[in-house]
């Protein structure tokens, strides 16, 4: 049979996928796809943390440079993560793509493409933070079964074609026969690659938890905040709870298997089990937590109400010995942060988390055993997943984030943040309102001010304070002349401190300046 012609004459030699070109590209990119799919099931099996591809994603992340990670948390907010998966994909394909075209006659060019990202997923496994021998199982098998179905495909893509017939040329085959092998081929990838994930997310998780019964928590007095006006609600829903880390898949812990070290400058060495921590005396307590990334005017904070244990219970446990400064907490997936003691031990509510507004935690926000100290930025503050705790001095350790050249202290900075009206809008000309949230955690707003046009200071009405560990809503009702204005504000904070309008980047300690949104009334 004649093959189909097509004109060919404008395409570039080095690409014209040529009579096979065809069958090779579909050839690599199912053997890519096995590699990746039986890599994803071996680790859901033997090394859940040990995905070869999310190792990889997970070693972008650690070589990302600073510059680089600010400007993907700014185009893709909390998204980050899924763009660094999508993108990952598409350079993946593409390269797929074109080793596919390059090996018409040759198997080497995709040879060197599985091999090589086999070797890059073992690279990126060896030298991330939990590393142990079993975690190179899955990338040694996904190489293997890399290079077996390309030399398997690949051999069948470039024998001499038939279209059936009983008269095959020796060692032909059928279009069909490539067709249904490179279907079968597909299939089973992503059966792999599916069971795996669905094992990998199945671990017992929060569903499995009951609490014990808390401490009767304060209800939210209804003038906490001014929802009816625009702002946030006082008590962010769990869901919508904001959520910052490194980790491309969230770390699955059953309570069972958790437990958490204390040591370094201690008395004594201590292994806490859950039913241990959980049979402490438990607090409840809203904390309003903000990430240091947080720019002015952004949505990186949340309030929660958190129940845990107090974190100078589980120090006292161990007993601080004098000259300690600091703790270095780790979790699961080897992210750590440094924390000072004196916030950890003021009577302030800094605790070891286990609920999050009267459920256990989210998977995404620690299950089952999170950090949250009132008044610090959450890198050097809130370690989810939590499982080692090490009392050190200030010299012996520097932090994940501290190394990348943020600060050593994060204390959270007075701020204030505008929600109504946004940025941009157009409101009725006359009277409207203004709304928004001001935080100043551990200390306490006392004053919100607004000002139209540059024009004097006005001061905003303020909603209830259930307690100074939160962010605090106000309202300002205003009269707009038709036309364009500008809207910006500042808080005062209990220790008489007026926010800065310096600007300053969140790199190295925290945003600064006042938001400003420009509005139109008409
Ligand atoms: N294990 C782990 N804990 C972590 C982080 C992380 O990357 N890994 N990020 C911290 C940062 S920078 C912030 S702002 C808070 C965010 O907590 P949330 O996602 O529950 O809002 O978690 C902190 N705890
Ligand atoms: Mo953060």
């Amino acid at each position: 049979m004649a093959t189909p012609t097509a004109d060919r004459s404008s395409i570039p030699p080095a690409l014209d996928p040529g009579p096979r070109g065809g069958r090779t590209v579909l050839a690599a990119v199912l053997a890519v796809a096995a590699s990746i799919g039986l890599g994803e099931l071996v680790a859901a099996l033997v090394s859940p943390a040990a995905s070869p591809f999310l190792a990889v994603g997970q070693g972008a992340i650690r070589l990302t440079p600073e510059w680089l990670k600010e400007t993907a948390i700014a185009w893709f907010g909390t998204y980050d993560k899924v763009a660094l998966l999508v993108g990952m994909s598409v350079v993946i394909v593409a390269v797929t793509v074109l080793a596919g075209l390059a090996s018409r006659r040759d198997p080497r060019p995709g040879l060197v493409l599985v091999v090589g990202m086999g070797l890059l997923a073992l690279l990126a496994t060896v030298t991330g933070p939990t590393f142990a021998p079993f975690d190179l199982v899955p990338p040694v098998v996904a190489l293997l079964v890399g290079v077996v179905v390309w030399r398997w495909l690949h051999g069948l893509a470039v024998a001499p074609a038939t279209e059936g017939g009983e008269t095959s040329p020796a060692g032909a085959v059928t279009r069909k026969r490539f067709l249904t092998t490179a279907g079968v081929t597909a299939v089973g990838a992503l059966a792999a690659g599916t069971v795996g994930r669905l094992v990998n997310d199945s671990a017992a998780g929060p569903a499995s938890v009951t609490l014990p019964p808390a401490p009767a928590a304060a209800p939210v007095p209804v003038d906490a905040d001014f929802v009816a006006d625009g702002t946030p609600p006082w008590l962010t829903p769990a869901a919508d709870f904001y959520r910052i880390d490194t980790a491309l898949s969230v770390p699955r812990i059953s309570t069972g298997d958790w437990s958490l070290k204390v040591h370094g400058m201690v008395d004594r060495e201590v292994t806490l089990s859950f039913d241990q921590l959980r049979s402490m005396r438990l607090i409840e307590a809203p904390v309003t937590l903000t990430c240091v990334s947080n720019e002015v005017g952004g949505t990186l904070i949340s309030n929660g109400r958190w129940l845990g244990v107090p974190m100078r219970d589980v120090l006292a446990l161990a007993g601080v010995r004098p000259g300690a400064e600091q703790i270095a907490s780790t979790s699961a997936d080897g992210w750590n942060a440094n924390t000072p003691l004196g916030p950890l031990t003021d009577g302030r509510n800094a605790m070891l988390a286990i609920g999050l507004d009267g459920a256990p935690l989210p998977v995404e926000h620690g299950f089952p055993v999170r950090m949250v100290v009132p008044g610090l930025y959450g890198y050097v503050s809130a370690t989810k997943w939590i499982t080692d705790i090490e009392v050190t001095t200030f010299d012996a350790f520097t932090s994940y984030w501290e190394q990348r050249g943020w600060g050593k202290f994060g204390p959270v900075k007075t701020s204030s943040r505008i929600d109504v009206p946004r940025d941009g809008a157009t409101v009725p000309a006359g009277r409207t309102v203004a709304a928004g949230v001001a935080w100043a955690q551990h200390t306490g707003i006392t004053g919100v001010e607004l000002s139209v046009d540059g024009g004097p200071w006005q001061p905003a009405q303020l909603a209830a304070e259930p307690s100074v560990d939160s962010w605090r809503m106000w309202r300002l009702p205003l009269t707009l002349a038709p036309g364009a204005h500008q809207l910006r504000v500042r808080a005062v904070d209990r220790t008489g401190a007026v926010q800065t309008g310096v600007e300053a980047l969140s790199i190295p300690d925290g945003a600064t300046g006042w938001h400003t949104v420009a509005v139109t009334a008409v």
